[in-house]
């Protein structure tokens, strides 16, 4: 039998079935003899993480992200809010404008909801990403009680932190802010002010007390330390609404390349392929995620080397905007070095992109990057 573990296979790897049998779950139907054959390139693209924790994809252990493996992004210096005087100011084009105590959040219905949250700039395979229980008051009511003017189309997240920014010449003290149409804040039942973060209160490092919780959007659309909400009748063209955060894509029309400029927002379909291990009777298994804006995951396809696509198995969860995750059982897998490629395809028959997919050869930003991730990995002789 040629899929017997090989001795450097075995140093190099990492025995994650023990870890995950103490936390009283067996991810990815992982056994207490499985080791993670590890990768041998980094994935492509993209750009490395910040400082601080960061998912690690092969050492991952449990389908919700804890605390101290949680990726963090801020773009200023993360501000000191106490909770005790935090406030969330409501006004602008709205009937009553008024401001809420983090306890008179609290007394409003509670819901929680487990969201996986990506950053617009992680790589195809990279550890900008993670799935947490967010808890905290829906904000479609709030907003409705306020009572929006007809003419208030915009409503504007502002947050506690701020930098200068230089706009053409000169230099402007800015908050940290974010916008929705009104009509979505006021339609999309699942946004969320959240003040919890798996059971606990929100962290600091993630926007704690308050932050926004956008299910099936980006990560810069959820803004931290939020702290006033501001109604208008124009929209918000910010650096992190129209300048920094903008997707530009060409689209083929004949001969011509037409060029769009998109605020980044939604959520692109996309999978990863987390990690290979091997059991101690040397049987192989392929495991990883995926994850979109919502719509149900179909389908997941592995691709080893040439091979045709494989179904991978779903493994089902109840939470919509939750990540997906997926194994695949790699029988009689030749010693040497091998690729392997992971497609999703979603509820609407969207498939994943490939790297030369026009949709991402044609994009000329590094946000957004959602293409098939080619892992490598070797496979050792007996030994
Ligand atoms: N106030 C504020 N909110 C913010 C940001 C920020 O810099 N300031 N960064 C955004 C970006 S780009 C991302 S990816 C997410 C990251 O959330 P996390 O730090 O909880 O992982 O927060 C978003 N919300
Ligand atoms: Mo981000």
């Amino acid at each position: 039998m040629d899929t017997k573990p090989g001795r450097r296979e075995f140093l190099g790897g990492m025995a994650i079935g023990a870890a995950a049998w103490l936390q009283g779950e067996r991810l990815w139907g992982a056994t207490e003899d499985e080791r993670v054959i590890p990768f041998i390139t980094a994935p492509a693209g993209g750009r490395g993480g910040p400082a601080g924790p960061n998912l690690n994809w092969e050492k991952l252990t449990s389908w919700i992200t804890p605390e101290d493996q949680f990726f963090s992004v801020g773009h200023y210096t993360a501000p000191e809010v106490d909770p005790a005087t935090w406030k969330l100011d409501i006004g602008g084009l709205v009937s009553k404008p008024r401001s809420f105590s983090l306890e008179e959040l609290k007394g409003r219905s509670k819901k929680e909801h487990t969201v996986t949250l990506e950053c617009s700039g992680n790589g195809p395979a990279g550890g900008l990403i993670g799935n947490a229980k967010w808890a905290g008051t829906p904000l479609a009511p709030i907003l409705k009680e306020a009572g929006l003017h007809p003419e208030g189309i915009e409503v504007v997240f502002f947050a506690a932190d701020s930098g200068t920014e230089k706009i053409r010449d000169a230099e402007y003290k800015q908050n940290f802010a974010r916008s929705l149409s009104a009509d979505d804040a006021l339609k999309n039942g699942n946004l969320f002010l959240c003040y919890e973060f798996n059971g606990q209160p929100l962290p600091k490092a993630h926007g704690g007390p308050v932050r926004l919780v956008v299910p099936g959007s980006y990560g810069v659309t959820w803004v931290k330390w939020i702290n006033r909400i501001e109604v208008q009748d124009r929209k918000y063209e910010n650096r992190f609404m129209a300048r920094d955060y903008v997707t530009i894509r060409g689209e083929k029309r004949g001969e011509e390349t037409i060029w769009r400029e998109t605020s980044v927002g939604k959520m692109n379909l996309k999978s990863v392929t987390a990690r290979v291990t091997r059991r101690s009777d040397g049987a192989l298994r392929i495991a990883g995620a995926a994850w979109g804006d919502g719509t149900p995951i179909k389908s997941v396809d592995v691709k080893i080397d040439d091979e045709a696509w494989k179904p991978a198995q779903l493994t089902p969860n109840k939470d919509q905007f939750a990540w997906t995750f997926w194994t695949l059982d790699w029988g009689n897998a030749k010693p040497g070095e091998h690729s392997i490629t992971s497609r999703a395809t979603d509820a609407h028959g969207k498939i994943q992109p490939t790297a030369d997919d026009p949709f991402i050869a044609l994009k000329k930003t590094r946000w957004e990057n959602n293409q098939q991730a080619v892992r490598r990995i070797r496979i050792e002789e007996n030994g």
